[in-house]
């Protein structure tokens, strides 16, 4: 079972800050489980659980209360997944690491940003039966021999919008001129040799939205600044380009490069993601089925799972 876009902390209701929301999916869920007579063997929380950019992680992981104790009496492994909105999650723990490092051995230590999270029990308060894996930016599963990516889905922004394709070709640019003029390896080859390159060019533009959630007036700002794209229309739009809502086929050419780019020997059957808060599911060329699993805030151009 896959979830993504909880939003927790977000003022728009998420629609597991309801207790009777709540007890009817869980229901739904045990009705389907036993419909179908198989096993729900893990669940996938994919990314954007805690929404750091609009609330404090207090108010946030408060929220995600019932939802948690709820969920963990599944008695199912349970995976999450950290989105672009709980970021914060995999600088804490990049720096956790450092600091660890640092206390251990009295070395201060370039660490790198890794796919295994620590922090797995932060949450083994309000998720008291099983504790959840934590985990960034992906999770691979073989199911039935066939793979499968989990992936919230904001790393597809490299194919898709202008500003970080921008940074990426420029970043690059300057790594090609500091190796050419040093003689040394690019930083992108000795440090960030996969998907961390992106944590180098987005992180602090997730981190100003993490700490401007501290700032109530500089969230105001922040929302009325989504909204000049609706009044002002095409250019301010095509600079701070959305994808919320972009249906499945309309990103699969993109998702398509991307998993060939980083996942070429994966032979990946299935990529699962969310982040555009429309649920579908597309199978393009036959070879990729690229399925998205929607959101849980209530909002009006949202798509819930029943329609997926
Ligand atoms: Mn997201």
């Amino acid at each position: 079972m896959v979830l993504s876009d909880l939003h927790f902390g977000l003022e728009a209701n998420s629609s597991f800050q309801n207790e009777d929301t709540i007890k009817k999916f869980k229901q739904e869920i045990e009705k389907e489980i036993e419909n179908r007579n198989v096993e729900l063997e893990e669940i996938i929380l994919l990314g954007d659980v805690f929404d750091f950019w609009r609330a404090t992680p207090d108010k946030a992981i408060a929220a995600s209360k019932p939802f948690f104790k709820s969920i963990s009496e599944f008695n199912t492994d349970i995976v999450f997944v950290v989105g672009n909105h709980d970021h914060h999650l995999v600088i804490m723990d990049h720096e956790a690491k450092f600091m660890n490092n640092l206390e251990r051995t009295g070395e201060t230590q370039k660490t790198i940003f890794s796919s295994q999270l620590e922090l797995n029990n932060f949450l083994d308060n309000i998720c008291p039966v099983k504790s959840v894996k934590i985990k960034y930016p992906y999770h691979i599963k073989k199911i039935d021999g066939k793979c499968f990516v989990f992936q919230h889905g904001h790393h597809l922004d490299f194919f898709q919008t202008l500003m970080p394709s921008m940074m990426t070709s420029l970043s690059s640019f300057l790594e090609t001129i500091f190796s050419k003029l040093t003689g040394k390896k690019s930083v992108e080859n000795v440090y960030y040799p996969r998907q961390e390159k992106f944590e180098t060019i987005m992180s602090h533009t997730y981190e100003n939205l993490y700490q401007s959630a501290f700032v109530g007036e500089y969230v105001k700002l922040e929302n009325g600044f989504w909204t000049i794209p609706k009044t002002m229309g095409t250019l301010w739009g095509n600079v701070c380009k959305t994808l919320r809502y972009t249906p499945v086929s309309r990103q699969y050419e993109s998702i398509l490069k991307f998993v060939r780019k980083y996942y070429e020997n994966n032979n990946v059957s299935c990529f699962v993601y969310g982040d555009t808060h429309k649920a579908g599911g597309y199978f393009g060329d036959g070879t990729l089925l690229a399925v998205n699993s929607g959101c849980w805030i209530d909002e009006p151009n949202k798509d819930a799972w029943r329609k997926a």
